[in-house]
């Protein structure tokens, strides 16, 4: 049985390691058994606040992203969220379900709206896991890759698409989680309580898929360690190292075993300027496609109008349904 596959990165800013590691490797393997629909998840996005011209500009890299990584568009539906309006139109009638107290509860709001008090934060960033559970729900969607840290957002859109069946008759399926084991959680380079983020202003905190080799040298170079200069992976004791060993798995293949053996005897520095030769010689040619895929938009936009008709037909249909079972309309 194929199953039906949502997931979405929100063009915030360049994307980085943690996002290519905690999704898109994923999304790359899914696609050839599954039904997929690859998101840019630009009306996220707007929860906080975003400079216009610099979104649309990154829609488009993140597009030329996907692809790059070895996203197949004659195999997936790529689209934009806002171009598929039926999203926020679901996002809003989730909301009139969801409870206050379930979004208060949910980590990334709480996070996200520390700096300026969650009594200023936008309205927008406070629904955004209905309209999270919108982008899955309205493709009957079975399977949702993300990283650990939209584990949350999952299981809300569970208990949404439950409450809703109840409520007006079995109409959402209710979709399951996947995570990898490991690298589902990369941490930021300089605090390893902290996730990999593409806003944090930490300047060498974030590896972007589109840093330079000097760029990616210096970051990893810079990179917090703990402070027994072991090369070895424990999550617990040894958070730095083990995010720096966790990168290098994914870089490589090479197991945790293989990767102590390997700086057995040898200190951080030899393990970090290893570590950052793999990962020129992984992301180098990544950000090469990335850049090739942007100087042909008019080929990109394409794509993206391809998707967009396939996502906008699916998403009708499912909204038809929907309006029909709350009553809505004529
Ligand atoms: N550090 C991470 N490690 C593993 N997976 C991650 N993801 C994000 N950060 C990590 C996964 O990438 C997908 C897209 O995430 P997103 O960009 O839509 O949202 P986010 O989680 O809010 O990402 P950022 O980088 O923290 O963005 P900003 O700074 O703009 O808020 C998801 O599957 C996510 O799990």
């Amino acid at each position: 049985m194929k199953d039906i596959v949502f997931s979405g990165i929100q063009p915030t800013h360049q994307l980085h390691i943690g996002n290519y590691i905690g999704a898109l490797k994923q999304w790359v393997h899914i696609q050839k058994e599954h039904h997929c629909n690859f998101c840019i998840v630009d009306e996220h996005a707007i929860t906080v606040p975003q400079d216009p011209k610099a979104l649309r500009d990154r829609i488009l890299t993140t597009a030329a992203t996907y692809l790059a990584v070895g996203i197949i568009p004659e195999k997936t539906t790529l689209f934009v969220q806002s171009e598929v309006p039926q999203h926020t139109e679901l996002g809003w009638l989730l909301m009139t379900i969801a409870k206050i107290g379930e979004l208060e509860r949910m980590t990334q709001f709480k996070d996200k709206s520390r700096k300026g008090g969650a009594a200023g934060a936008g309205v927008g960033l406070f629904g955004y896991p209905a309209l999270m559970a919108a982008d899955i729900l309205i493709y009957d969607t079975t399977l949702v890759p993300v990283g650990d840290d939209q584990l949350q957002h999952v299981e809300l859109t569970r208990v949404l698409a439950r409450r809703f069946n109840e409520r007006f008759g079995e109409t959402f399926v209710v979709p399951n989680p996947l995570i990898q084991k490991v690298g589902a959680r990369i941490m930021s380079l300089q605090d390893p309580a902290k996730k990999m983020s593409k806003s944090d202003t930490a300047e060498t905190a974030t590896l972007f898929l589109t840093d330079t080799d000097d760029s990616i040298r210096k970051k990893i170079m810079r990179s917090v360690t703990d402070s027994e200069a072991l090369v070895h992976y424990d999550p617990e004791k040894k958070p730095a190292v083990s995010n720096l060993m966790t990168i290098y798995h994914h870089m490589t293949g090479e197991t945790m075993k293989d990767i102590e053996k390997k700086f057995a005897g040898k200190g951080y520095g030899d393990f970090k300027k290893d570590l950052a030769e793999q990962v020129i010689q992984h992301m180098g040619p990544l950000r090469d496609k990335i850049n090739h895929y942007l100087t042909d938009k008019t080929e990109l936009k394409k794509i993206l109008d391809a998707g967009r008709d396939t996502a906008l037909k699916n998403a009708e249909a499912k909204m038809k349904v929907v309006r029909e079972r709350m009553g809505l309309g004529r």
